[in-house]
């Protein structure tokens, strides 16, 4: 089926198109998929490839039209990399990430694979991202009231200032060499459709926000649109009454 030219879409995953960490919702995917028979549709998420793959169901990636993995630090069409960033964090500061997993105050039970080395980017998650999902929502709501994550990333880029750290996600902290964030991913989006309107949707715009900078420079770039969203529901919502859901 030939797709609608004029618009495109770019969106995040964790707690935009799915609940963080955790499959697409039926209903959604219903939905999504009929999107995807007029629109291309790329994802971008701090996620790489194999969470994207628990995450979103088979028949919507074989869909969309590119994965930006790992902060944009890899890209896939159709299960193939196109392209991948070299990255090798320095020691000095994977020995920072494993002083704050040792000093940290949260009061429970930590859990292996606390420093994640991905494409292009680190994720230092301290209760540790093997945790079970009980643990998982301890942890955020330990977080929500102490602010760890936000104390140790103002820490971490006084004395690491190369680095960009974001808090995307619920528990962890992205931390990527600056440029080598998802902003990458809007330079390279325009240049694949340099004529098309862009729509990027997410849950993180607002500043300080994973997904800021990319909006921003989205719209340096222009003839794009910034959707920010709470979750998948006020996606749909968005997707729904702006007439893109065609059955
Ligand atoms: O895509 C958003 C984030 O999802 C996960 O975050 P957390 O485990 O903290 O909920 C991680 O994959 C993170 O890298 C990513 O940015």
């Amino acid at each position: 089926m030939d797709k609608k030219p004029e618009v495109i879409f770019l969106s995040d995953m964790d707690g935009t198109l799915t609940p963080s960490r955790l499959p697409m919702e039926e209903h959604f995917a219903r939905e999504l998929e009929k999107l995807l028979d007029h629109y291309k549709f790329y994802i971008v998420t701090g996620s790489d490839l194999a969470k994207v793959a628990e995450q979103i169901p088979p028949n919507i990636i074989s869909k969309v039209s590119g994965v930006y993995a790992s902060m944009g630090n890899e890209f896939y069409v159709s299960g193939k990399k196109l392209y991948e960033n070299e990255f090798t964090p320095e020691g000095a500061l994977l020995e920072k990430l494993t002083f704050y997993r040792n000093n940290t105050k949260y009061p429970y039970e930590l859990y292996p694979n606390f420093i994640e080395e991905r494409c292009g980017m680190v994720n230092f998650c301290v209760v540790g991202r093997d945790c079970p999902l009980a643990a998982r929502r301890q942890y955020q709501e330990w977080d929500d009231a102490s602010k760890e994550r936000e104390g140790i990333a103002l820490e971490l880029s006084a004395e690491f200032p190369k680095y960009d750290f974001s808090i995307g996600g619920s528990i962890s902290i992205d931390i990527v060499p600056h440029g080598f964030g998802k902003v990458q991913a809007a330079d390279r989006i325009r240049k694949i459709h340099p004529n098309e309107k862009i729509i990027f949707l997410g849950d993180r715009t607002e500043k300080g926000g994973n997904d800021y900078d990319l909006a921003q420079r989205l719209l340096e770039l222009g003839n794009s649109e910034i959707v920010a969203v709470r979750d998948s529901t006020d996606a749909l919502e968005y997707l729904r009454s702006n007439g893109f859901l065609h059955d």
